[in-house]
């Protein structure tokens, strides 16, 4: 599907070869580590592979050649010869799927174990060919019809069992795939009304279901990270991993903090209404950024629109908190992002990749001259200079009581005003921009 098309390599930003990296240069140290190392850039197998650009207005209009073979496993095995020969054009060395991403589905359990059994014989021997790894696996527990309400959270028991086959075959997969990581999204673990929903046994079924699939996991000799991927709205009208914070919140309550960490995507922090640097910094300070979904919204429209990344103050800004948090715990940066219904050449797939490649390693070069070279990080840490002494530091330790505060507070008088430097900082980065 892609032999007509280049490998793509480093050229340096003077190239005019939009099929060229002009930025990223996996081998390139920053930071301390190589470009690669700090992002593992992963495939999204399906917004690459099985998203057909259809809409709730049109048909389909990326026409894959796998689309007319009947037999399922002949079809999933053509689908991951194109997708591994796009990763090698591109040098992903990583990729993530979901159970019906790798084959299609049908409703009968035996058969489904059977079909995911035979890709992922298939998908070892691609990985062992090409050096390909497996970011994460995950099971889409969304999409069929008996997940309408939910799958882990869903009033009937019987659907729960269902939910817990497809996980366990997809956790089966991603072990034997040496996958690194496991990921749950709550597809629909939320509700549409409160006025069909008791949303406290819901969530307690949630919380039972992720501690069965991790001992399950564990039991096996999964040796990687779960995470779960917060998303406020979308298909749900509120879905329980609304955004870091509150999946921060469940998993202490549930005692889940142990095995679970975050991966958190761009255009659902936006949705929750939050800016994406928020939510890293969140999942950062709690020791929990596990892995990144990268794509972004449209500022005009209010929904997951999954394009791919290209704004540099945005990424530069992410990539900021990144580094100072000194990388991502297990995980990479997976490509959660599709080309439009309307980009229907096989080279959009290329064009689309590079384009997040590079911005992501030109911000991480941005950020890297930002924490080493301007005043940045040393000027907020300044900040807070006055609870690095003194009564502040005192403070800070616990030992002052509210009336002792209050009489500093008299002793002192009213304090200066202290600028913020908001303007001098947002400058300050667009001058290494
Ligand atoms: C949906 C989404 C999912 C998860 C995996 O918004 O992001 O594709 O990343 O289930
Ligand atoms: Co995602």
């Amino acid at each position: 599907m892609f032999s007509h098309l280049p490998t793509v390599q480093y050229e340096g930003p003077d190239t005019d070869n939009l099929l060229a990296f002009r930025w990223y240069q996996p081998e390139r140290v920053v930071a301390g580590r190589p470009m690669a190392d700090w992002f593992r850039f992963a495939c999204a197998y399906w917004h690459s592979f099985c998203g057909s650009g259809a809409d709730p207005f049109g048909e389909p209009t990326h026409l894959f050649p796998w689309l007319s073979i009947a037999d399922p496993l002949e079809r999933a095995r053509a689908k991951a010869d194109a997708a591994f020969e796009m990763m090698q054009k591109l040098q992903l060395k990583y990729y993530c799927f979901h159970d019906v991403d790798a084959v299609d589905f049908g409703d009968d359990v035996l058969e489904n174990e059977r079909r995911l059994a035979g890709i992922t014989s298939y998908l070892q021997q691609k990985q062992a060919e090409t050096g390909i790894e497996l970011l994460w696996g995950t099971a889409n527990l969304f999409s069929h019809r008996r997940y309408m309400n939910g799958a882990a959270t869903n009033p009937d028991f019987a659907v729960l069992t269902h939910a817990a086959a497809q996980v366990k075959a997809a956790l089966d997969a991603t072990i034997a795939l040496g996958g690194h990581n496991y990921v749950f999204w709550g597809g629909r673990e939320g509700y549409m009304s409160l006025l069909n929903t008791d949303m406290k046994r819901e969530k307690e079924h949630l919380a039972m279901f992720l501690h069965k699939a991790k001992d399950y996991a564990r039991a096996q000799g999964f040796k990687g990270t779960f995470f779960i991927e917060p998303k406020p709205c979308e298909p749900s009208k509120h879905q329980y991993d609304y955004d870091c914070e509150t999946v921060i919140g469940f998993l202490r309550q549930y005692d889940l903090l142990a095995d679970f960490k975050l991966n958190i995507e761009v255009n659902h922090a936006t949705l929750a209404g939050h800016t994406f640097q928020h939510e890293l910094q969140v999942a950062a300070d709690a020791g929990l950024l596990g892995s990144m979904d990268a794509n972004r919204g449209d500022y005009q429209n209010g929904w997951d629109t999954d394009q791919f990344p290209n704004n540099l103050n945005e990424l530069t800004e992410a990539m900021l908190v990144i580094l100072e948090a000194g990388g991502f715990a297990g995980g990479g940066i997976n490509f959660d992002a599709k080309i439009r219904r309307n980009s229907t050449d096989v080279e959009d797939l290329l064009y689309a990749h590079i384009g997040g490649m590079d911005a992501f390693a030109r911000s991480l070069l941005i950020a890297d001259r930002v924490l080493r070279e301007s005043p940045y990080a040393g000027w907020r840490r300044q900040r807070y200079a006055s609870f690095d002494e003194g009564a502040g530091r005192q403070f800070e330790q616990g030992q002052l009581g509210l009336a002792d505060l209050r009489n500093l507070a008299v002793a002192h008088g009213e304090p200066a005003l202290r600028s913020g430097k908001q303007e001098y900082l947002e400058l300050l980065i667009n001058r290494y921009i």
